[in-house]
């Protein structure tokens, strides 16, 4: 029996976050909580005309906003990450009953929110372009940097909020209105995050209207922002299925993307490393968010010298784990986001099985929650090698764990999978971990060393290569997809040279 009256909890949240109770009662959509299985709100949604007027009217706002000062266009986004400090709470709370999150990490989540609104208010003073030295006597070249158009946002439901935080940040400092549509799963932090922007639009005054919408839908309502050439970027978190059609759509109107899809995140556990700091890593990356992130550790590769000390005390750990309710307990693991999430874990540990798989844990923990909603222990599978399953990432909480004895054999098969999102090395060993970082080392977005592939501060560039997309978003030069460059060359002499020695003389 849960105690907290979920739906009753949103209805409050939602009041206190300002999300009018018209936005999500009596709507055509339903949404559920996968903390207690339960419909917690029906939501009006938007058709494709509703969406092709919400991206001109967009469109119009991008005219105004794209020629306010940079400084001033900070100055927006200092104001929402006030306004996100206010509401830190709640909508971290928010967060958990959505998404299923933890406590710390519903509210990580809008910390993330409120770093990226720093980042950006900084990086309004700091739209750098070079200037160039040319060939030409009296000349000057130079590049500017110039707002872009409307960016359309496609997130999931595992981030609900921080990344459409990311893109909202950098695309409104650089001078781009936006247009959202959140996961199906995750429609209410959606409206709660505009009526937060919408709070800090008020007191800034004199921007634009529309400068930010969001669009509640489902795949239809996506495709619209797909293929409308006034959204000039769109910027896609979710499954490499979904980027691959994406993609292209994009790519046949010469339209921008910034991709984000699936990872299938490993580490390497070498002889020196420090194991209890890996053990802690390796346990926060693999079973925090319940396995749900796209950073999560997935594979594992440990060297048999320290195979025996590790493992063991891994699977102690995955024994051990408190799953429970996010909304009463201290728990560390809280659901999967739902039935077809429980599915599809169980499909790939019976598939690790015929592989030759020994798993731990895997199994549903039913008193946790209602009858609908899915807890699991967090799953550690030993295999005899990478093969079937391990090949593929499972949006859910499983470690597939391998022994190693060849370090050139463990990086092969580090990168011997189609996404190229995060991954990790554990070693004192400084041969081992700048080879891992290096040309020939792993071959992800993000490579890190004696921390976790998870977890990433946002001053760094967010993303990752083959399957995964290659877009990035958040920090680092990542501003750089939300602007177009332009090279000016000016003529400040009296001659006309031309470059290259061509001579035109008429
Ligand atoms: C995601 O799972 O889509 O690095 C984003 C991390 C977080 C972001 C994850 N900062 O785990």
């Amino acid at each position: 029996m849960t105690k907290v009256d979920v739906k009753q909890e949103t209805a409050k949240l939602l009041d206190k976050l300002g999300v009018p109770a018209s936005a999500w009662q009596n709507g055509d959509m339903a949404s559920f909580s996968p903390v207690s299985g339960e419909e917690i709100a029906r939501l009006k949604t938007h058709s494709a005309a509703d969406a092709a007027k919400a991206i001109d009217a967009a469109h119009e706002a991008f005219k105004v906003w794209r020629l306010v000062p940079a400084p001033r266009r900070g100055e927006l986004v200092r104001l929402l990450g006030e306004e996100l400090r206010a509401a830190k709470a709640d909508l971290g709370r928010l967060v958990s009953i959505e998404a299923g999150k933890i406590t710390s990490e519903g509210l990580g989540e809008v910390q993330e929110m409120i770093d990226i609104c720093d980042f950006a208010v900084g990086l309004s003073r700091q739209l750098y372009g070079l200037t160039i030295a040319t060939e030409r006597p009296g000349h000057r070249m130079m590049e500017t940097w110039h707002p872009l158009g409307v960016v359309g946002i496609i997130s999931a439901f595992n981030f609900p909020v921080a990344v459409w935080s990311w893109n909202a940040a950098l695309a409104l400092v650089c001078g781009n209105p936006v247009v959202w549509k959140p996961s199906e799963k995750t429609p209410l932090t959606a409206l709660a995050s505009q009526a937060i922007l919408e709070r800090a639009l008020a007191r800034f005054g004199d921007a634009p209207k529309n400068l930010s919408q969001v669009l509640i839908g489902d795949r239809a309502t996506g495709e619209a922002l797909v293929d409308n050439p006034k959204v000039a970027l769109v910027s896609a978190t979710g499954s490499t299925r979904m980027g691959k059609e994406v993609g292209p759509r994009l790519a046949k109107r010469f339209a921008r993307s910034i991709l984000e899809l699936g990872g299938n995140n490993a580490g390497i556990v070498c002889p020196s490393a420090d194991l209890d700091m890996a053990l802690r890593a390796i346990a926060f990356g693999a079973m925090g968010t319940a396995g749900q992130r796209c950073t999560t550790l997935r594979r594992l590769f440990v060297h048999d010298s320290v195979y025996d000390q590790l493992v063991p005390r891994l699977r102690k750990a995955y024994e051990s784990v408190s799953v429970g309710n996010p909304l009463e307990t201290t728990a560390l693991v809280g659901p999967l986001v739902d039935r077809q999430a429980f599915d599809n874990m169980q499909k790939a540990l019976e598939a690790a099985k015929v592989e030759g798989g020994k798993v731990t844990g895997g199994n549903r923990v039913a008193d946790a929650g209602k009858d609908s909603a899915y807890y699991v222990k967090p799953a550690i599978v030993e295999m005899p090698k990478q093969a079937g399953p391990v090949l593929e990432e499972t949006f859910a909480p499983i470690l597939y764990v391998m022994k190693y004895s060849d370090f050139d054999k463990a990086l092969d098969d580090h990168n011997a999978v189609a996404a190229g999102l995060s991954s990790s090395i554990f070693t004192l060993d400084m041969q081992e971990s700048e080879r891992f970082l290096s040309a020939d080392g792993s071959d992800c977005g993000i490579a890190n060393v004696n921390i976790g592939t998870s977890g990433a501060e946002i001053g760094g560039a967010f993303g990752g290569e083959k399957e995964t997309g290659g877009g990035r978003e958040s920090g680092s030069d990542a501003w750089k997809a939300y602007m177009r460059r332009a090279t000016n060359t000016v003529n400040y002499s009296k001659a006309l040279p031309l470059a290259q020695g061509v001579s035109f003389d008429i």
